[in-house]
């Protein structure tokens, strides 16, 4: 399985240059709103320390990549066009995209912290824009949206109901599509307090309700303050985060990781995405207009938020918001190795609670046919098919179906 990321919020707050940075892609940037038409998928990395440091081997990855100790596996990543608010009765485009935006595993709601954007999207005078409204107004489209669904369907769940099927069941159906299951409905139900309500008599208010716990619940999200570099945006990242207490805000400069990692690919500099330092290479290959957006990168973003906060976003959401952990699946406990001798080749992400049979079936059904055990390669012991894995764990499939090729 592999992690998928949605970026979203109103047009102009930097999803594309955040999309661009994870992804080092070319997509179209611009101060003009609704520059992103269609979503734009890539490839970025959620990095985690790597075992190999610890078992003090020389590892040879194939799914992910090692880059000094550190293992960086594939997430994937969707830019998708910006939102306004009245998104919901068709101003803008972003609306018909939040069916794809729906199939994320989690979603980084992209915030101008700056307050460069005005109500309309347009880029005005920094500070004169007014972020936290931006978010409120971006999570009622969201909301409007998932309501409208919700209504779209009535009749069929109404119809439904009256031949006797469950509320939960039906509306799972007519939401599957959405990536909302009954697990996330019957959550919704019990937060709000409707269960055992009448679907038909719940009030407007608590169809919006029962939609903004729906959302919540099967939608995980942080937040991006974006525009950090900006003057006014530490004011205004500090109303963030004191308001929006039940959300994870982290404080970002977009460009700035774009334009360190543009550096990097240039050779200009060496820099690891996350950390909070990069060194200039060769001080002559700058031009001054360079080395002065260098230097501004260093003492305006890094000197006083430590991180560009682009690859950190990735990380909190994969590692923190998912609780995804990271499991290293080898054929030879010994050699730590698959079957071509590969030390170390692959690294799956795990949701929570994940177990041995979740892992085989992750990595071949076959596998989990015949699953017997795993061996803890740390410490030999055997683990049961319902052992709950671990960050970091290095097990060895033991099957009586053994998928030779790939472990
Ligand atoms: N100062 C500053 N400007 C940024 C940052 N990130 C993006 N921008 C600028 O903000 C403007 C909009 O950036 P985009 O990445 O196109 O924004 P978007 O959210 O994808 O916009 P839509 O596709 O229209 O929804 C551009 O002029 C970017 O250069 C940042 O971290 N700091
Ligand atoms: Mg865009």
């Amino acid at each position: 399985m592999t992690v998928r990321i949605g970026l979203i919020g109103k047009t102009n707050t930097g999803k594309t240059t955040f999309f661009n940075a994870a992804t080092l892609q070319y997509a179209e940037v611009s101060t003009y709103p609704f520059t992103t038409k269609q979503p734009n998928y890539g490839t970025t990395y959620a990095i985690s320390p790597c075992v190999c440091r610890e078992f003090n081997v020389k590892d040879n990855p194939r799914n992910s990549l090692c880059v000094d100790g550190y293992r960086h596996i594939p997430v994937e990543i969707i830019d998708l066009p910006g939102l306004i608010k009245g998104a919901w009765a068709g101003k803008g485009l972003g609306n018909q995209f939040l069916a794809v935006a729906s199939q994320a595993d989690a979603l980084i709601h992209v915030v101008d912290a700056s307050g460069s954007v005005d109500e309309e999207g347009r880029i005005t005078e920094m500070g004169k824009g007014n972020p936290l409204a931006d978010f409120y107004d971006i999570q009622e489209e969201l909301v409007m949206w998932l309501m409208r669904l919700i209504d779209r369907q009535e009749d069929k769940i109404v119809r439904n109901l009256k031949a006797g099927k469950g509320f939960v069941e039906t509306l799972a159906e007519a939401l599957q599509g959405v990536k909302i299951s009954a697990a996330h409905i019957e959550a919704a139900l019990r937060l709000t307090g409707l269960r055992g309500e009448e679907f038909e008599k719940w009030t407007m208010l608590e169809d919006k309700k029962f939609a903004e716990k729906l959302l919540e619940v099967s939608k995980p999200m942080i937040v991006l303050a974006n525009k950090m570099d900006l003057e006014t945006a530490g004011a205004n990242f500090e109303i963030l985060r004191d308001t929006l207490t039940s959300y994870m805000v982290i404080p970002a400069s977009a460009e700035a990781e774009l334009a360190l990692r543009r550096a990097v690919q240039k050779g200009f500099v060496k820099y690891i995405p996350g950390e909070e330092d990069f060194r200039i290479v060769d001080e002559s290959k700058l031009t001054p207009e360079q080395r002065k957006a260098l230097e501004f990168i260093e003492s305006r973003v890094l000197g006083e938020y430590m991180r560009t906060g682009v690859q950190f976003a990735i990380n909190v959401a994969v590692f923190k918001l998912l609780g995804m952990g990271v499991v290293y699946p080898v054929s030879d406990p010994a050699k730590l190795s698959d079957g071509s001798g590969n030390v170390l080749p692959d690294a799956y992400l795990m949701p929570p609670n994940s177990t041995v049979k979740d892992l085989a079936r992750a990595i071949h059904t076959e596998l989990e046919k015949g699953l017997l055990y795993a061996v803890d390669v740390r410490t030999g012991l055997h683990l049961p098919g319902d052992y709950r894995l671990k960050d970091r764990d290095v097990l060895s499939i033991v099957s009586t179906t053994r998928h030779r090729s790939k472990t």
